[in-house]
């Protein structure tokens, strides 16, 4: 997106904006020297159905207060991608529920 100084901003997400990785390439170019800045962004479609559901929710719920190295910590279920499965996570999917995520 254009700022009316010629500066620029571009997110190469592959085409979506949530994606499995839950990681984005953003490309900010002041028109001399573009840089390029990786940025994790939440994925609230833990399941990967391209749509956000009561599902998701149930599936981040379940593991609600796991972490890396326990057991059942499991990263798909982990929105923000931190290392800890919790309200946050929660609070993502349900602000996103409903949405439909379209195929690449
Ligand atoms: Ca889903
Ligand atoms: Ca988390």
């Amino acid at each position: 997106m254009a700022d009316g100084r010629g500066a620029s901003l571009f997110v190469d997400d592959g085409g979506l904006a949530f994606d499995d990785a839950n990681t984005d390439l953003i490309v900010i170019d002041d028109g001399l020297v573009p840089t390029a800045v990786q940025v994790s962004l939440p994925d609230p479609d833990v399941n990967d159905s391209r749509q956000v559901t009561a599902t998701d929710l149930g599936l981040v719920s379940v593991l609600s207060g796991t972490r890396v190295g326990d057991p059942f910590y499991d990263p798909d279920r982990d929105p923000s991608g931190d290392g800890r499965i919790d309200q946050l996570d929660e609070d993502i999917v349900r602000d996103h529920l409903g949405l439909s995520i379209p195929s690449p």
